[in-house]
């Protein structure tokens, strides 16, 4: 539900990263603060625990262009990925506009990548929402590592829906940026179908 701001002429518009503890949200949204111009974004928040893992969730809000002399604002924010903070991760999810899963491809994550997806799936319904009626793309991270399920065995497990997908590998930035393309580019649709 994105929120139009007519006195500054702006959509400000909510992505939620999702996805099992360690799969690489908070590098994907450290890799676009990064490779972004400092106009066009504010400051990335993050609220750790001392063991680097996300506490309640990391913030990064980013300009991207225009519609209609309207000013599109997108603001990230990652979710923790651990089974203790459901909670905090439903509150992440209120106004939602976009969802990108990341899945952590390795094959000892499988069962954690299918958990969290069920439970993305619930708290949304939680909240009135539909996974399948949301913007919603899925990226395939850890592309690097060795010991990888393969792109056929990850959609079937994930991605029946077939929503757009990525492979990455969020450590150098490889399919980062599409991944959050994609997404913004369905919200905006979306926006000018005015729903
Ligand atoms: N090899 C590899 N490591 C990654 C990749 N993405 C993230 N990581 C590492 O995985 C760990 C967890 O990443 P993080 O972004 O904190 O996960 P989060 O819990 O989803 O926010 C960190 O040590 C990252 O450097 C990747 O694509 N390849
Ligand atoms: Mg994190």
């Amino acid at each position: 539900m994105s929120f139009i701001n007519y006195s500054s002429r702006e959509i400000n518009c909510k992505i939620v990263y999702y996805g099992p503890g360690l799969c690489g949200k908070t590098t994907n949204l450290q890799y676009i603060y990064n490779r972004t111009n400092p106009d066009a974004k504010g400051k990335m928040i993050s609220l750790a625990t001392e063991t680097e893992r996300t506490l309640f969730f990391d913030f990064l809000p980013l300009s991207l262009g225009e519609i209609r002399g309207f000013k599109t604002r997108f603001h990230l924010y990652t979710v923790p990925g651990q089974v203790f903070y459901d909670a905090s991760r439903k509150l992440i999810l209120k106004g939602v506009d976009g969802v990108i899963f990341v899945a952590d491809s390795q094959i000892d994550r499988m069962e954690a990548n299918i958990e969290s997806m069920e439970n993305l799936r619930y708290n949304l319904e939680e909240q009135g929402y539909e996974l399948d009626n949301l913007p919603f793309v899925v990226q395939y991270n850890k592309r690097d590592l060795p010991n990888v399920a393969s792109i056929d065995e990850l959609r079937e497990l994930l991605n029946i829906a077939m929503v757009p997908d990525f492979e990455s590998v969020s450590t150098t930035g490889q399919g980062v940026f599409d991944t959050l393309k994609a997404v913004a580019k369905l919200v905006l649709t979306d926006l000018k179908r005015g729903s």
